[in-house]
């Protein structure tokens, strides 16, 4: 891409308008790819390393692809002068500034969402997965129907059907026809491949349409039930608002009564281990809180039930010695950590009810840490064992670039 003729002097406004429009493409193109990585299960597992960098690119990327818009907009008036008769053009223009504007717009408040409520950033998400999931479809549809290739076609299948009269295009016209099929097939298949993603994204909104986000069966298999507490059955809170984006960097543990354990070891005068029928005949409270996730979702108003940490670190006596309570998965790979102070917070809570049901495997179940006023990736979930340590541990994604200071500010 040869920048300089964005500043070259009487190039003619077409050829300009047509670099800038192949440097907006390159932007979308890797904004599509680096977003998908963001948004993927897949590279959160596989390559975790990268997703900090992978989110700055993004970031870096998506500012930078403000420059072409506003290089445009003061020329935008000629443009449309020369669009006077096309009118499918402008309505392409219009959308895909509609789309860009809306995908800047939730993007920066993305990218600064630590400064403001997590409202703003549940707002903004929605906003940035609408614009994505019409914009990339749209985006794939307009380049394919654009292309030279895409012409050619067109024109083979016009010629195909040449007769000796003068065409019209009217419905009745086969040409037409054939035309409108390739349109209407690349449409077709696109719209085919993005369905999946745009369901499951739009299926929370629509509790009515079978709601809830598809769950693997749960294959945790542990009896004795526990029997939920008033306040959870039904919720205090009312249910919770939102949806879970479940989150893993392993496969997802399956816990039984044969595997499951619940430790609490270190700098603590009582080490203990509890089987599951022992667990659940501890007495459990119940609280309502909201969950954030640094990556931009919450959901609002749950209501979970299980023990407050503190509580389990008193009945542990914890050694004048120990700074830091270490959290560990069942996945044997994820850890995180609190200071003794906050792990001392009254709404830490071990929990193993949502709602008052049972913790889903995919949810972190039957018992994760549960961290409200600081973001999510603290909230450890298939925890199995509670650490007194004296030196700083770094969390999973600490480790991996995220900030050690989680508040969510309130
Ligand atoms: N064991 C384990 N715990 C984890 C994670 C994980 O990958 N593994 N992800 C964390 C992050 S970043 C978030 S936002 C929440 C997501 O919880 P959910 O998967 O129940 O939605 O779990 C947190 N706890
Ligand atoms: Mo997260």
């Amino acid at each position: 891409m040869d920048w300089r003729v964005f500043f070259k002097r009487g190039l003619p406004f077409r050829r300009r308008l047509v670099r800038l429009h192949h440097a907006n493409a390159l932007f979308f193109l890797i904004l599509s790819i680096s977003g998908f990585i963001l948004f993927s299960g897949t590279f959160r597992t596989a390559l975790p390393s990268v997703r900090v960098y992978v989110r700055d690119i993004h970031v870096w990327i998506g500012i930078v692809s403000i420059l072409p818009l506003l290089y445009y907009l003061p020329k935008m008036a000629r443009h449309l002068k020369g669009l006077k008769k096309k009118q499918n053009q402008r309505i392409n223009l219009y959308l895909i500034l509609t789309v860009l504007s809306a995908l800047i717009g939730s993007g920066l408040l993305l990218t600064y969402h630590r400064q403001f409520s997590p409202q703003v950033s549940t707002v903004a998400l929605f906003i940035h997965d609408a614009a994505t999931w019409f914009g990339v479809p749209y985006t794939i549809y307009h380049s394919i129907t654009r292309s030279r290739w895409f012409k050619k076609a067109e024109r083979a299948a016009s010629k195909s059907t040449i007769v000796s009269e003068p065409m019209e295009i009217n419905e009745k016209n086969p040409i037409y026809t054939r035309r409108s099929f390739l349109r209407v097939a690349s449409g077709g298949i696109i719209v085919l491949i993005f369905s999946p993603f745009i369901f499951r994204w739009i299926k929370p909104f629509f509790p009515s349409m079978g709601g809830q986000v598809a769950e693997t069966a749960s294959k945790n298999k542990l009896v004795p039930k526990p029997t939920p507490n008033v306040k959870s059955s039904p919720p205090i809170g009312g249910g919770k608002k939102g949806e879970f984006r479940y989150y893993t960097v392993t496969e997802v543990p399956t816990i039984t009564n044969q595997n499951f354990s619940f430790t609490i070891d270190g700098l603590v005068q009582n080490k203990k281990r509890y089987n599951w029928e022992q667990f659940v005949s501890l007495k459990r409270d119940v609280q309502v809180s909201d969950f954030h996730c640094i990556t931009g979702w919450s959901v609002y108003s749950v209501t979970w039930e299980g023990i407050p940490l503190r509580k389990i670190l008193q009945e542990a006596g914890v050694k004048s010695k120990a700074k830091y309570v270490k959290f560990y998965s069942a996945d044997g790979v994820y850890t995180d950590t609190l200071t003794l102070k906050q792990a001392m917070a009254q709404d830490i809570m071990v929990a193993t009810l949502i709602d008052g049901k049972l913790i889903s495997q995919d949810n972190g179940g039957p018992v994760r840490l549960i961290t409200p006023r600081m973001y999510a990736y603290k909230s450890v979930k298939w925890l199995n064992r509670i650490e007194l340590i004296e030196e700083e541990h770094v969390g999973y994604w600490e480790e991996r670039g995220y900030s050690k200071n989680a508040w969510v500010k309130s």
